[in-house]
């Protein structure tokens, strides 16, 4: 509720206008909640912290928002979807500017959305994507092309095994069931082998995106599953679990089984330059400052890109060596 101070009785009326104008229309106007200071009024639901690349992209939107001297509210949801529906709900209330989410799974949010609309407050997607069909339910989408990171995981494997006919085994370390970077990095891993039927997944399994589960999966499936030559995990952190689990077994990560993961956060860089890890797609978490611009620019009823990507690239083992020393996050 933001409180219009009135000045001189002679001024009231001049003043509380150009005080509410000066507020971003803010208060009872329902176009948003802009403090009386006029500061863009910014809530966030984020997924959790489940990784370090969630944990990047969090620092990147907490600094982005006070660089651009923004409220930022932000909501972490510990990896569940009520929780961000309710944080949602909560900005809704609070009559914030503009409302920015990274769906942790992709169903599920067409009511909520629905009532952010009629509140005349838009969302920005950033990171996940949703399933909604109404396109009217959120401005943009901002982050990467999942499926492109998956092709670009499986084009790496079919390239090390181009004029050869052996079986090359392959476990999948899922991310979390759901989730649009899951669905979309294991189709488009798929759409890569599909030519090569030697290049077979012989198991895929959820190890929800951390490296505690990432480990747990990898000891049940290396009990169960014999000769496995690559692993492709669909991020850095169960990649890094895996590794934890693939040595505990006697075995050589990056020789004995072949790892591919997605991310290029430090850690997994690392255990690229170590040999460990064979090839790694970059995802950046890096999407504070487009979110501050985007959200400046759907404050002001401008219209923007509807799906707007995020550069990126891969490494290879020299590649990580000759990139660790900048490495942002
Ligand atoms: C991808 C992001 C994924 C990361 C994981 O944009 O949603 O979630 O790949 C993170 O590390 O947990």
């Amino acid at each position: 509720m933001v409180r219009v101070k009135v000045m001189a009785a002679a001024l009231t009326g001049l003043l509380a206008v150009s005080t509410l104008a000066g507020c971003g229309g803010g208060g009872d106007s329902g176009s948003g909640g802009g403090k009386d200071d006029g500061k863009l009024v910014l809530g966030f639901s984020q997924v959790g912290a489940e990784s370090g690349w969630r944990t990047a992209n969090t620092k990147s939107i907490q600094d982005a928002a006070a660089a651009a001297g923004y409220e930022l509210k932000f909501s972490d949801a510990q990896g569940k979807q009520e929780k961000q529906i309710e944080a949602i709900r909560s900005f809704i209330t609070q009559k914030v500017d503009v409302i920015a989410f990274s769906p942790v799974v992709t169903s599920g949010w067409d009511s909520v959305l629905k009532d952010a609309k009629d509140a005349g407050i838009p969302v920005i997607l950033t990171d996940r994507a949703v399933d909604s069909q109404d396109k009217s339910l959120y401005k943009t989408f901002l982050g990467s092309d999942f499926v492109k990171e998956g092709k670009e995981a499986g084009d790496w494997l079919v390239k090390q095994n181009e004029g050869k006919t052996d079986p090359v085994n392959v476990v999948e370390l899922q991310g979390t069931v759901g989730a649009a970077p899951a669905i979309d990095r294991q189709k488009g891993f798929a759409e890569a082998i599909k030519a090569n039927p030697n290049i077979k997944i012989v198991k895929s399994q959820s190890g929800n995106f951390t490296r505690a589960e990432g480990k747990t999966v990898m000891e049940g499936i290396l009990q169960s599953t014999p000769d496995i030559d690559v692993l492709y995990a669909h991020n850095d952190d169960m990649g890094l679990g895996a590794i934890e689990a693939i040595e505990a077994a006697g075995k050589k990560p990056g020789k004995d089984i072949q790892i591919i993961t997605v991310d290029a956060v430090k850690d997994g860089m690392q255990a690229l330059a170590d040999g460990k890890i064979n090839f790694i797609v970059e995802c950046s978490p890096l999407l504070g400052p487009q979110l501050m611009d985007l959200a400046k620019k759907v404050k002001a009823g401008e219209t923007v890109d509807p799906r707007i990507l995020t550069e990126e690239t891969t490494f290879t083992q020299e590649q990580a060596k000759a990139a660790l020393p900048d490495r942002k996050y």
